[in-house]
């Protein structure tokens, strides 16, 4: 039978981002667990996972369009999207000059007044390019705002960042001085 890697792809979210503890796993501080551990706990989720490989999870990841998992040395850990009670530890990173952050309209006078907060993850996200932020927005509804972050200022100010992937950087906050919304005009079309 065909492997459903959405499926598949969300249950391994929830175990590396959100709740390791209901598949008996536990992240060492940067995320990590090992593939084997993970593995077995999936295997045990569903008949069509009962013989999930490592070549599953490495054809997962090669297919995904979005890089969420690394895997590395028999170990695996998702990049970013973690709601973990514990803090993870990243390494602060020089970020790009600007970044984006795409959003619900609706929600935009509270980001202007308090600044991008992580809400319910560990970090704020961000992205590279405006495109990338408005896929983020459209996940959330229509009316959507792209947000310009002055991310080198902010960094300059004391902000840290962190690398999540080649798309994605993550911010403990972002104050409301650096963030600026783009006029709908400069927006891609829907
Ligand atoms: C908003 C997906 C009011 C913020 C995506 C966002 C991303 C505020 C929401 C990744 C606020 C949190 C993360 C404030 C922030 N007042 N609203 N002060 N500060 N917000 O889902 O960035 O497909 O936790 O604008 O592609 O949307 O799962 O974060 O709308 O990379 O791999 O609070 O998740 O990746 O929403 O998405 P989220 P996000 P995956």
């Amino acid at each position: 039978m065909e492997l459903d890697l959405i499926r598949l792809s969300k249950t391994i979210s929830r175990a590396l981002r959100h709740t390791p503890w209901l598949f008996e796993l536990e992240l060492d501080s940067e995320g990590w667990v090992s593939v084997e551990m993970l593995l077995s706990a999936l295997r045990q989720r569903r008949i069509e996972w009962q013989s999930l490989a490592g070549s599953d999870l490495a054809d997962l990841i090669a297919q995904s369009t979005k890089q969420r998992f690394e895997m590395r040395d028999g170990r695996i850990r998702a990049l970013y999207g973690h709601s973990l009670p514990n803090k993870l530890l990243k390494l602060p990173a020089s970020p790009p000059d600007i970044l984006y952050h795409g959003t619900i309209r609706s929600a935009l006078a509270s980001i202007l007044k308090h600044g991008l907060k992580p809400m319910g993850r560990q970090y704020v996200h961000l992205s590279t390019d405006v495109e990338t932020a408005q896929q983020v927005a459209r996940r959330k509804g229509s009316a959507t705002i792209i947000l310009r972050i002055d991310a080198v200022a902010a960094h300059q100010h004391g902000i840290a960042f962190y690398k999540g992937n080649a798309m994605v950087w993550l911010a403990d906050q972002v104050p409301p001085t650096f963030i600026q919304a783009l006029p709908s005009e400069s927006q891609l079309p829907k």
